[in-house]
């Protein structure tokens, strides 16, 4: 029995979706990651950053989504969301979930969270305005390396299509829309079609 704790809009959501896509009991339990109030001690000792998503699993606890979703994809090889250590496809997989993780989710941080990332509050509107360049950047990337696709490893589909997926919803009305990346509205279209992802990000 898995249990994921997680929040609204939040990186949680991919790894729900994947929970659903592998079909086994799983429990979930909501964190207000929105208040200022303190987190449940409880909730710490399994994340001490106070983030989610965090994942407990029979015999052990994990957070950080990337990991998480590489472990779950490990854990449940019947559901071909990533490539096995010994495939070709494996390299790709790794660097794309390292990618999103560690590139893109970290501007988009530096977006929402401007304050963990400058002293002074005159120079937050700055941090998030070099924000907001740096996921158009990232995002360029993204869409060329889904050329041709449809998928970004090519023709198969992985976790990392539902991962790109869930951080495209991140996007605010001030970011350079998905529409300026047409090869990533493609896939991020063909994802959001998925009956497990409705289901979640509803
Ligand atoms: N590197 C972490 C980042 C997780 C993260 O930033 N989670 C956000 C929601 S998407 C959160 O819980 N934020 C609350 C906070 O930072 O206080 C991961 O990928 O799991």
């Amino acid at each position: 029995m898995y249990k994921l704790y997680h929040a609204p809009r939040s990186a949680a959501l991919g790894i729900w979706v994947l929970l659903e896509i592998i079909g086994e009991p799983y429990e979930l339990e909501e964190i207000d990651i929105y208040s200022d109030a303190p987190r449940d001690p409880e909730f710490l000792r399994i994340n001490p950053n106070g983030w989610v998503p965090a994942l407990l699993y029979p015999g052990g606890a994990m957070y950080e989504a990337a990991a998480i979703t590489i472990f779950l994809c490990d854990r449940h090889p019947e559901v071909k969301l990533a490539p096995l250590p010994d495939e070709p496809a494996r390299g790709p997989f790794l660097q794309w979930m390292v990618y999103m993780a560690g590139t893109l989710q970290p501007a988009y941080q530096s977006f929402y969270y401007s304050f963990r990332f400058a002293s002074r509050e005159e120079d937050y509107p700055s941090v998030r305005a070099r924000a907001g360049t740096r996921l158009a950047e990232i995002w360029q990337v993204l869409d060329d390396a889904l050329d041709p696709g449809p998928w970004l490893l090519g023709d198969r589909f992985s976790a990392c299509d539902i991962y790109l997926y869930m951080l495209s919803t991140w996007l605010a009305d001030e970011h350079t829309p998905i529409s300026a990346f047409p090869n990533v509205a493609r896939c991020v279209d063909a994802v959001s079609g998925m009956p497990e992802v409705a289901g979640v990000f509803d």
